[in-house]
């Protein structure tokens, strides 16, 4: 299943809105075949898999990192190949929520195959998180907020002069991240101090490429910097308070950038969440990962913590949330940890939702 879970990673940023799945046929204590979901649309991982397998699926076990659908989607139901090949036994991660798909298990049992599900189900809905999120109807996307700190806890020095915290492997991380979101977003004070194109450079180009959110309450975003000026490249969200200034608002939208009024974040996360947006990577900076902090949005936190000490008059990355005592504070699920170069990256369970 861990292997079905890995083949399943390299369908990252090509399958969405779909999940990411991997396939393993084994038998006999030999894998004999190896598939993924490798794009939107097309065959799914089984089906590889069986491709793969051949005559020798005969008797085989199958490991799948999601049910088996049951449906005749885009593609035939995964079911009837496993049934047709001759499977006999199938182990799956987890259930597949998606009601158009489910009751694959259902459907092998009844043709005689044994069904074991609930085998690394943890990853299996950690990898498709945001999917799974969707699939329970939810109208806001998931929230992954990822931010690069130094080891006290800071975005930038007292100066308050940008510079890089995290080294390369960190910033092909990110990239990778971006890749797998549908969209990226950065409050307006990262915006204009750091001009950024907010796009998918040093990862494989994603099937969609995210588009790129402002949170502008007062549409400030410049029409010379970098976003607007690429905003017929790929889309622009700004998201404007409802009062915003109408000059500016219309500036924005004449220049190509969809402007949506919210009166609130969760007002604005739906307004993302009905544009399509199941998935929002936000990369900072301090105003506004407190604010979605505080609001209770924010489902995944990414922390790369950079090998750097900032010292006096750094401004802490969450600063504008209630003081805590560390007894009593929430404390928070690790779900991943890994190095990157000198860099640490830390995923960190905040909403359980
Ligand atoms: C599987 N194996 O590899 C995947 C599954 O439109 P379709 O035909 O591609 O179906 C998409 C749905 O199928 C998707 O929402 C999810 O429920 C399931 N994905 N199922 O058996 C796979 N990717
Ligand atoms: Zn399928």
């Amino acid at each position: 299943m861990r292997q079905a879970l890995s083949l399943a990673d390299r369908g990252a940023g090509q399958v969405a809105p779909n999940p990411l799945v991997g396939a393993v046929i084994v038998r006999n204590g030999t894998v004999i075949g190896e598939g993924w979901h490798q794009r939107y649309g097309g065959p799914h991982a089984e089906v590889h898999a069986l491709r793969m397998a051949g005559d020798k699926a005969r008797g085989a076990t199958a490991y799948v990192s999601l049910e088996p659908c049951n449906h005749l989607g885009q593609t035939g139901p995964c079911t009837e190949a496993l049934v047709a090949a001759g499977i006999t036994r199938v182990v799956c991660a987890t259930r597949d929520p998606n009601p158009k798909a489910a009751g694959g298990i259902e459907r092998l049992r009844a043709a005689g195959i044994e069904v074991l599900s609930g085998v690394c189900e943890a990853d299996a809905l950690l990898q498709n998180a945001p999917f799974f999120h969707s699939a329970r109807g939810a109208l806001l996307p998931f929230v992954t907020l990822k931010l690069a700190l130094s080891l006290d806890g800071a975005i930038v020095g007292a100066s308050r002069r940008r510079a890089w915290l995290t080294g390369p492997e960190a910033q092909t991380a990110v990239h990778a991240l971006r890749a797998s979101a549908d969209a990226v977003a950065v409050g307006i004070g990262t915006a204009l101090a750091d001009n950024p194109a907010l796009t998918v450079r040093l990862a494989q180009a994603p099937r969609v490429a995210p588009v790129r959110v402002v949170f502008d309450r007062q549409a400030r975003l410049p029409a010379t910097g970098t976003l607007v000026q690429t905003a017929r490249e790929t889309p622009v969200y700004v998201l404007a308070a409802p009062d915003a200034p109408a000059a500016r608002t219309d500036g924005l939208r004449d220049a190509g950038v969809t402007v949506l009024h919210a009166a609130d974040l969760s007002a604005g996360l739906q307004a993302l969440g009905a544009q399509g947006v199941r998935h929002l990577l936000v990369e900072g900076g301090a105003q506004i990962a407190s604010a979605l902090m505080a609001a209770g949005l924010v489902h995944h936190l990414i922390i790369f913590q950079a090998p750097v000490i900032l010292g006096a008059g750094a401004v802490p990355a969450f600063a504008a949330l209630p003081g805590q005592d560390a007894d009593t504070a929430p404390r928070l699920r690790v779900l991943e940890r890994r190095g990157y170069g000198a860099d640490l990256m830390t995923r960190y369970a905040v909403s359980g939702d």
